[in-house]
């Protein structure tokens, strides 16, 4: 960790096709220009024996029970909490593409308890800011590639987004709610803003967990 300070663990939450990707791309590649250490992180990870399975469940090609697929997708962060915990204390910024959050709301979307659906959640780190990109699901569908994967239903995506919305009133303190239907110059300029402010704060700020 240089001189104290630590990374910022940065997450991007919101329904499929909400603009996550572009964004966090956008932001990683803003930070790196102003010479911030600054590495792009998605979950879940597809490509440990764990991801492997959760790939295969998205594709289709598996099927498992609702309660079975969501430890293994809290089970990859965890297998990924030592390197995300490293990263952050050499003074990595970690910019990252879907967390506990989404966890909780597909789980809860399908019917799942939502207390039942934190509970494994609890204990990993807890986010410095997550950026939750809310549009209409009628819009999303609209965008590119829709309804090629498991949850990629309009019906489920609007179930999706209420728990996000109930989320995002639980952990007010660090959601940052946007309009994802405005324009990706204007979003990452918000997004840019945000962020710069947060860094020299949260540096030497001990890591906190989900509670
Ligand atoms: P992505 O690679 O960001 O497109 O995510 C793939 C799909 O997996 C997407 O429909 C959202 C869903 N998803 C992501 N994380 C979780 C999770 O922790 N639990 C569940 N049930 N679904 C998730």
């Amino acid at each position: 960790m240089s001189a104290g300070k630590r990374g910022a663990l940065i997450i991007f939450e919101g329904c499929d096709r909400s603009g996550k990707t572009t964004q966090s791309r956008l932001l990683v590649e803003l930070l790196k220009s102003k010479g911030i250490p600054t590495l792009p992180m998605n979950f879940p990870e597809r490509s440990s024996s764990i991801g492997q399975v959760i790939n295969s469940y998205l594709t289709n090609s598996k099927d498992l029970p609702d309660e079975v697929i969501h430890l293994m997708f809290s089970a990859n962060r965890w297998e990924h909490m030592n390197q995300v915990r490293q990263k952050l204390l050499e003074g990595t910024t970690l910019v990252v593409d879907r967390y506990s959050f989404s966890g909780v709301a597909y789980s809860a979307a399908k019917g799942l308890d939502f207390d039942w659906c934190y509970a494994p959640e609890r204990g990993l780190i807890k986010p410095d800011a997550v950026f939750y990109l809310r549009a209409p699901s009628n819009d999303l569908t609209n965008r590119g590639q829709y309804g090629e994967e498991r949850y990629e239903k309009v019906e489920f995506q609007g179930r999706v987004a209420e728990v996000f919305d109930r989320i995002c009133s639980k952990e007010a303190s660090y959601f940052h709610k946007f309009d994802a239907t405005q324009s990706v110059e204007d979003l990452h300029a918000l997004i840019g803003r945000i962020t710069e402010e947060l860094l020299p704060k949260v540096a030497t700020q001990p890591l906190d967990t989900l509670s």
